[in-house]
């Protein structure tokens, strides 16, 4: 059986120098700097984020790098290392919502987003490598956004805050891109910290610095990648954003947040005329409440006691909200069944990965039950690795 890997699913050559040598060999210059932003794993607080709830990601270690140089010329010149195509040429002032872009419609969609809100952002010349997998459900829009962002900022010496860079990432993936994201990804990469999960209260944006240091438990938390590749843009996660909207309109609240644990069984009641968002509205409640159950156990210096919370959350995504599918819960089903303390699926759903909680001393055994279950499955191989708190969205030359 293959080992799980230790530190994800960078390959080897990657870093600033690599882009910095990647920009010059495609633009003919050097850039005026590199920046990263990671992708995420979101620990629990699932589709809450649209509901002005709670969520806890961390950042991985796993980043898009964005190596830039700013134009005179109004022009925007789009290259990624990871997508065949070369180079997307398109004039900054002829940017539009809609327009199809491809890959490319991410980075522009910001560059978008800043103009339209104002900012003085002209051309630019961009060349992004990213290691985070994508469609895997570990955010790998938002790094693209959020290294965007952040390389505009610096080389238009905008002086944007986290929290305004966060807000521009995610309306060019709202605007521009079509995608009804929440703030959760864009805040996890511009907003986290190694060694930390971030607390967010998506309604006031508050954050709070949660230590998760499992490696001094002898923990870790493996994600399981199952390579089903999901989309956001389909429809499905509209579709769901749209049910909780409709339940929180038809309860007289501004958001579903506003349903505390133990109003749920009248919410419920009252949503009888609309039995097809009532698990939604059992969903987004009760998620709140386990994000809630976590903090305070990881406060408490208990992240074993984690584990339950993260296998009800699951259940719930499964059942009440239904975005899993059959390989999620097979990895999420033959990691308990190996010795897991818990273990969801992670991200917006429809594929994408899974997350389980283990002690150390079983991380071998439970890859090795998932290779087995998907191999009889007849799915294809997932990729395992342990995933750790990494730093959120920095200059890295
Ligand atoms: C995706 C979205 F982009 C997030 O905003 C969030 O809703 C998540 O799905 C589900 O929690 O990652």
């Amino acid at each position: 059986m293959p080992a799980h890997e230790a530190a994800g699913p960078t390959p080897a050559p990657h870093g600033a120098a690599r882009t910095d040598a990647a920009f010059r060999a495609v633009y003919g210059a050097a850039p005026t700097g590199v920046w990263a932003a990671p992708g995420r794993v979101n620990l629990i607080g699932e589709h809450t984020d649209y509901n002005d709830g709670f969520v806890l990601p961390f950042a991985l270690t796993d980043t898009t790098l964005a190596a830039a140089a700013p134009r005179t010329d109004g022009a925007l010149r789009l290259h990624s290392g990871d997508v065949p195509g070369g180079v997307v040429e398109v004039p900054a002032d002829a940017l539009a919502p809609g327009r199809d872009l491809g890959w490319a419609a991410y980075p522009a969609g910001v560059v978008w987003a800043m103009r339209d809100a104002g900012l003085p952002v002209g051309g630019v010349d961009l060349h992004l490598d990213s290691t985070v997998p994508t469609g895997a459900g570990l955010s790998s829009s938002a790094a693209l956004e959020v290294a965007t962002a952040l390389a505009l900022d610096g080389l238009y010496g905008l002086g944007l805050d986290r929290r305004e860079l966060a807000r521009l990432a995610q309306r060019a993936e709202n605007a521009f891109v079509g995608v009804p994201c929440g703030i959760m990804d864009q805040t996890a990469a511009t907003s986290c910290t190694t060694g930390h999960a971030l607390l967010l209260d998506t309604r006031d944006h508050t954050l709070r610095q949660v230590p998760f240091d499992l490696t001094g438990h002898g923990l870790r938390l493996l994600v399981i990648d199952t390579r089903v590749r999901h989309a956001l843009a389909d429809g499905a996660y509209a579709e769901r954003r749209a049910g909780c909207e409709r339940a929180a309109r038809h309860l007289g609240v501004s958001a579903l947040r506003d349903i505390a644990i133990g109003q749920l069984p009248g919410a419920l009641a009252d949503l009888a005329a609309l039995p097809d968002v009532r698990p939604l509205v059992r969903h987004i409640v009760t998620e709140n409440h386990r994000v809630q159950q976590v903090i305070a156990r990881l406060d408490a210096g208990e992240p074993r006691a984690v584990g339950p919370l993260l296998t009800a959350g699951h259940a719930s995504l499964r059942d009440d909200f239904a975005i899993s599918c059959a390989e999620l819960d097979l990895a999420v089903d033959t990691a308990l069944a190996a010795g897991a303390l818990g273990a969801r699926m992670t991200g917006g759903g429809f594929g994408g990965s899974a997350v389980a909680l283990v002690e150390d001393a079983a991380a071998q055994q439970v890859t090795d039950a998932v290779h087995t279950a998907f191999t009889a499955a007849g799915h294809a191989a997932p990729r395992v690795f342990t995933a750790r708190p990494g730093p959120g969205a920095h200059r890295a030359a």
